[in-house]
């Protein structure tokens, strides 16, 4: 492998020859759970389903550093956090507001019923959730746009009460950015709340905090944690990690806007992976250049040149066929496909969290602008998971009606098989109905 850019770059030269162990590296991106962090975090929970509110107020204490008066912020202050919020920013926050509505409003699903034989009707309705809290991180992350893709589908999709939860400063209030987007999007109550004491309060209830049916939006090591450990009491979505992207170049792409895209996700986080795969060897050792040129100049160059040195990689292919069955492998959260023809090569994409058409479909207005989810699977699990969704805020309610000459006909079928599985019960119930 070439030397030349070492330095920032994890990896380079022909994907071919990366090492397994190398593959491995880049393909298996999921930490597991730290059991440190793991059973930190259960004592928290713990602490929070027993003494509700007063764990409550020990936790910012105790972590957020504040005597907070009251766990729950007034809508008011939220709206007026977003009357002085600067215009520029709450005209461009608006902007995404309605794009992300506009996008969300499109995957309305509606109700089906069918018959599967004559006279048996089978159906199901979409009913949204009642209640659905959405977590806002605070701290080194503090990101408005998130608690858009989280709230603006929410109320899209007629969620009865939908609650805010992120972690107070030291004026005992979340980022004032954050309640503006909260109240831009017209979310129903904000709460000052951090970290997994927030996720076991909505999960379990709190005297002052309701329990919801489901938990959405990113957060830290501990917060992604606390997710975990609550299923079961309450619903969440794919838990989102590091930020990551995959690129894959033709001869027609710009290195210097592949490199701008790398360096983007690079700046979330030192652990995000930036993957370019490109089109023949002159094309990667330019795009890898531009790369260490950019990344020099960055304004976070520490956490660029982390996560380059840590999972950044430019490798060569021969032909966009051999990029095809790593992009699966990999399951990145964007794609970018900085091609000729990026709207034929959509078909041949398997797993991606988003697909960015074009290098000019910059993954940055994915994140803030064009309306799709930027709450994406990370870690290789768009193999299984989507992005955040109309259909994330919404449960199905099914139903069957059998009219009377069908369950004449079904009876007798019916009672074998529950005769077989011994529940003659079962039986009983099913061939009572034999004769209209
Ligand atoms: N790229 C992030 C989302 C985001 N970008 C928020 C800017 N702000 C998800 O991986
Ligand atoms: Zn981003």
């Amino acid at each position: 492998m070439d030397s030349l850019c070492t330095s920032i770059l994890r990896y380079r030269g022909p994907l071919s020859a990366l090492s397994r162990e190398d593959r491995r590296r880049l393909l298996n991106r999921g930490g597991g759970s730290d059991a440190r962090v793991a059973s930190r975090v259960s004592e928290l929970i713990a602490r929070v389903r027993d003494d509700g509110d007063r764990a409550l107020f020990e936790l910012a204490r105790q972590f957020d550093r504040v005597e907070l008066k009251s766990l729950e912020v007034p809508l008011e202050r939220c709206h007026a956090a977003l009357a002085s919020l600067e215009p520029s920013v709450r005209e461009a926050l608006t902007r995404a507001a309605r794009n992300i509505a506009r996008a969300h409003e499109a995957q309305r699903p509606g109700a089906v019923e069918v018959e599967t034989e004559p006279g048996v009707w089978v159906g199901r309705r979409p009913d949204p959730l009642g209640r659905v809290g959405v977590y806002a991180p605070g701290g080194r992350a503090v990101y408005p746009s998130s608690v858009l893709m989280g709230v603006v589908p929410a109320k899209v999709a007629g969620v009865g009460e939908v609650i805010v939860c992120s972690p107070p400063g030291p004026d005992g209030l979340p980022h004032a950015s954050v309640m503006a987007a909260a109240a831009l999007a017209g979310a129903d109550r904000v709460f000052a709340l951090g970290g997994a004491g927030a996720v076991a309060a909505l999960a379990y209830g709190t005297e002052s905090v309701p329990r919801v049916d489901r938990i959405v939006g990113p957060g830290n090591a501990y917060v992604a944690e606390a997710k975990l450990q609550v299923v079961g009491a309450v619903a969440i979505e794919a838990p989102a990690g590091p930020s990551e992207i995959l690129v894959i170049a033709d001869v027609n792409a710009s290195p210097d806007a592949v490199a701008r895209e790398m360096l983007a996700q690079a700046e979330h986080d030192p652990e995000a992976a930036c993957v370019t795969l490109a089109v023949g060897e002159v094309l990667a050792d330019a795009i890898a250049r531009s790369v260490e040129r950019l990344a020099h100049e960055a304004k976070r160059w520490e956490i660029v040149t982390s996560a380059l040195g840590s999972r950044g990689a430019v490798l060569s292919v021969q032909s966009l066929e051999e990029a095809w069955p790593f992009a699966a492998d990999f399951a990145p959260e964007h794609l970018l496909l900085a091609t000729a023809s990026p709207q034929d090569d959509l078909a041949r994409v398997r797993n991606a969290g988003t697909v960015f058409l074009g290098e000019r479909s910059s993954v940055a207005y994915g994140d803030y602008m064009t309306g799709s989810n930027h709450v994406l699977p990370t870690a290789g699990l768009a193999r299984a998971y989507s992005g955040l969704n109309l259909l994330d805020f919404y449960r199905w309610t099914t139903w069957q009606r059998v009219e009377a000459p069908a369950a004449a006909a079904l009876a007798e079928d019916v009672g074998v098989l529950a005769d077989s599985e011994g529940l003659f019960a079962h039986a009983d119930a099913a061939r009572a109905w034999r004769r209209p």
